[in-house]
C-alpha cells in the first residue's frame, strides 16, 4: 500500500472528534480491504462513510466491513465521503503536529503512519503583511486582507 496526502483535521482545539483523509494506493494486483484503524490519540477510531438519509441530509455512518481497494486501484478518503473518524480525543490537536495511526489491511497487514494535523482555518478571511521594494522606490510595507 502507498499512502499519499494524508492529514487529520479537527474543527478546533476544543474539538472532541477529528477526521483523517488520504489516498491509499493498492500496489498489488490483488484486491485488498482496509479493515480497521487504531490510534492512541482517541478513545475510538472508526471507518466512516457518508450516506444520504431519507430527509436528504448527508450523515456519517460507521462501515462495518471496511473499504474494498481493488488491485492497482486507489481508495480516496476525502471530505464528504469515506474517512477515518477519531472520537473522544485524548489530547487537543495542534496545527502542525502529527499523530500516529495504524491501518490494518486484510492482505497487506498493518501499516504504521505518521500523519500531520491540519486544523481548519478559524475564518476564511486571512490577512498578512509583507514588505518589498521596487527598483524606483524605497522599501515599503503593505498589508492585505483577502478571502479564499
Ligand atoms: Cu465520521
Amino acid at each position: 500500500m502507498l499512502v499519499n496526502d494524508a492529514y487529520v483535521r479537527a474543527s478546533s482545539k476544543m474539538a472532541k472528534s477529528a477526521a483523517a483523509f488520504m489516498e491509499i494506493k493498492n500496489i498489488s494486483s490483488q484486491d485488498d480491504r482496509l479493515l480497521d484503524v487504531e490510534s492512541k490519540v482517541a478513545k475510538r477510531v472508526e471507518l466512516h462513510t457518508h450516506i444520504k438519509s431519507d430527509d436528504g441530509v448527508m450523515k456519517m455512518r460507521r462501515v462495518e466491513d471496511g473499504f474494498l481497494i481493488s488491485g492497482n486501484d486507489t481508495l480516496r478518503l476525502e471530505r464528504g465521503g469515506n474517512h477515518i473518524m477519531f472520537m473522544g480525543l485524548a489530547q487537543p490537536f495542534v496545527n502542525g503536529e502529527s499523530i500516529l495511526i495504524t491501518l490494518f489491511f486484510e492482505s497487506a497487514g498493518p501499516l504504521d503512519l505518521e500523519i500531520p494535523i491540519k486544523m481548519k482555518e478559524r475564518s476564511t478571511i486571512k490577512s498578512h503583511s509583507h514588505s518589498h521594494s521596487h527598483s524606483h522606490s524605497k522599501p515599503h510595507t503593505h498589508s492585505h486582507t483577502h478571502s479564499d
